[in-house]
C-alpha cells in the first residue's frame, strides 16, 4: 500500500549516487551522505557557515531555586564574533538538580521564555531533562532582513545563490549553544536532542543534519520543505512557501521553485542526514496544511539509510499510520496525534518516554 503510494509520487531515489551508481553498503552511504549534504545546502538552505572564532558568554540572571527548588534557571547572553565582526543572541537553561549527568534538549522556540506555551519547562526537568531555549527571531528576525542579530556575520547585505538563509542561521545559533552544553558536567553529552515545531522543525533537521553532535532529531509537524515528501504533497507547496518565506531559504530554491521537480532530491535526504542517530517525526491529524501523510512518507524513505548503516529504522505497519499511532519499534519515530498544529504537551510525553527508551537500551 505504502509502496503503490510512492510510486504515484514518482521520488527521487536515495541510495543512487549521483553518476546513477548504487549505495551497497555503509561505505557507500558515507560518500553518498557528502552529496546530500551538498544537495540540501545548495539547493535548499543554504551553506551552514563554519564556526565562530570567538565565542564567550555573560550570565544575565539566575534563579538557583527554580521550579520548587528543583532547578536551576539561568538566563545566557551569548557573544560570537566572526572576522572581526560581533554580534549577540540570549538563551535561557534550565537544569534540574541531579547527583548524575542529565540528557537535555536544545530548542528553537517562537519566544524568549522559559516556560511557554510550548515549553513545559517544569515537566521536562521532571522528567530528568535539561532544557536550553532561545527565541529564533532574537537570534535574527523571521524575515527578510539580512542586518539584524547574528546575521551580520554571514552576509554583508548580498546573497548569494547558496548564501545561508534564515533556517540556516537558526540552525548554526542551535549548534552554539550545542558548543555550551558540551561544556557542562551537569549534562550527559551523550544524549542532547534538538527540537524545533514548524520552521523550527525544519530547522531542527538541518542543525541534526549538519552537527552529529546531537544524537536526537526532534521535528514536530514541519511541513513544507521540512519532514514532508515534496512531491505530491497536499497544503503548502514549495511554490507558496518561497513566496511568503523566501529568506528561510538560499536565493537558488526561491528562483528555481517552479523546477522543483527536476531537481532530483525531495525531503527525505534531509532526514536521511540525521543517520545512525536517532530522528523522531511527530505529525498532527488536522495539520493538513504540513500535511502528515507526506511527512510519514519522507521518515519511511529515509529510513534506507539506517538500514544501510546497519539500523533498523523505522518498524511501520506497512500501512499510512492513522492517529494515535506511535510506531516507536525502531530507531526511527513517528508518531501521529489527534488534533491541530502545536508543540503539544502530548508530543513532548512521547518524546521523552522513547529517550529513555532508547537510553536503556545502549546502557
Ligand atoms: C506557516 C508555514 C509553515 C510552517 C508554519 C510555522 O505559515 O507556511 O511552513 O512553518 O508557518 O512555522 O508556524
Amino acid at each position: 500500500m505504502i509502496d503503490k503510494i510512492l510510486k504515484k509520487r514518482g521520488v527521487p531515489s536515495l541510495m543512487t549516487f549521483l553518476d546513477g551508481s548504487k549505495v551497497k553498503n555503509a561505505e557507500d552511504f558515507e560518500k553518498r551522505r557528502e552529496e546530500l549534504k551538498r544537495i540540501v545546502q545548495e539547493k535548499e538552505y543554504g551553506y551552514i557557515p563554519a564556526p565562530p572564532d570567538d565565542m564567550t558568554l555573560e550570565l544575565l540572571a539566575e534563579n538557583e531555586n527554580f521550579c520548587a527548588g528543583k532547578a536551576h534557571r539561568r538566563e545566557w547572553r551569548m557573544h560570537l564574533t566572526v572576522k572581526g565582526i560581533q554580534r549577540s543572541f540570549d538563551f535561557i537553561s534550565v537544569i534540574p538538580k541531579s547527583k548524575t549527568p542529565v540528557p537535555a534538549f536544545v530548542l528553537m522556540n517562537f519566544t524568549p521564555d522559559s516556560p511557554d506555551k510550548y515549553l513545559p519547562t517544569e515537566e521536562i526537568t521532571d522528567s530528568g531533562f535539561a532544557v536550553f531555549s532561545f527565541h529564533h527571531s532574537g537570534a535574527t528576525t523571521d524575515d527578510g532582513d539580512f542586518t539584524t542579530g547574528v546575521a551580520p556575520l554571514f552576509t554583508n547585505g548580498e546573497r548569494e545563490p547558496h548564501a545561508p538563509g534564515k533556517i540556516a542561521m537558526w540552525a548554526w545559533c542551535a549548534m552554539r549553544v550545542m558548543d555550551h552544553v558540551m561544556t557542562l558536567p551537569e549534562i550527559d553529552k551523550d544524549n542532547v536532542a534538538v527540537i524545533g515545531h514548524s520552521r523550527l522543525g525544519k530547522t531542527a533537521l538541518v542543525a541534526g543534519a549538519f552537527d552529529e553532535r546531537f544524537k536526537y532529531v526532534i521535528s514536530n509537524d514541519s511541513g513544507c520543505s521540512g519532514a514532508a515528501l515534496t512531491r505530491g504533497k497536499c497544503g503548502e507547496t514549495v511554490e507558496v512557501i518561497t513566496r511568503v518565506f523566501p529568506f528561510w531559504f538560499c536565493p537558488y530554491y526561491v528562483e528555481n521553485q517552479a523546477s522543483f521537480l527536476e531537481e532530483g532530491y525531495d525531503q527525505h535526504f534531509l532526514i536521511a542526514l540525521s543517520a545512525p542517530r536517532v530522528v523522531m517525526i511527530g505529525s498532527a491529524k488536522e495539520d493538513l496544511w504540513a500535511d502528515p501523510e507526506s511527512e510519514f512518507l519522507a521518515t519511511y524513505l529515509a529510513s534506507e539509510a539506517w538500514r544501510a548503516l546497519g539500523k533498523q529504522g523505522l518498524i511501520s505497519h506497512g500501512e499510512i499510520p492513522s492517529p494515535k499511532s506511535v510506531l516507536d519499534g525502531g530507531d526511527v519515530f513517528y508518531q501521529v496525534r489527534f488534533g491541530t498544529h502545536y508543540l503539544s504537551r502530548e508530543d513532548w510525553g512521547e518524546y521523552m518516554r522513547y529517550i529513555k527508551k532508547m537510553m536503556n537500551k545502549s546502557l
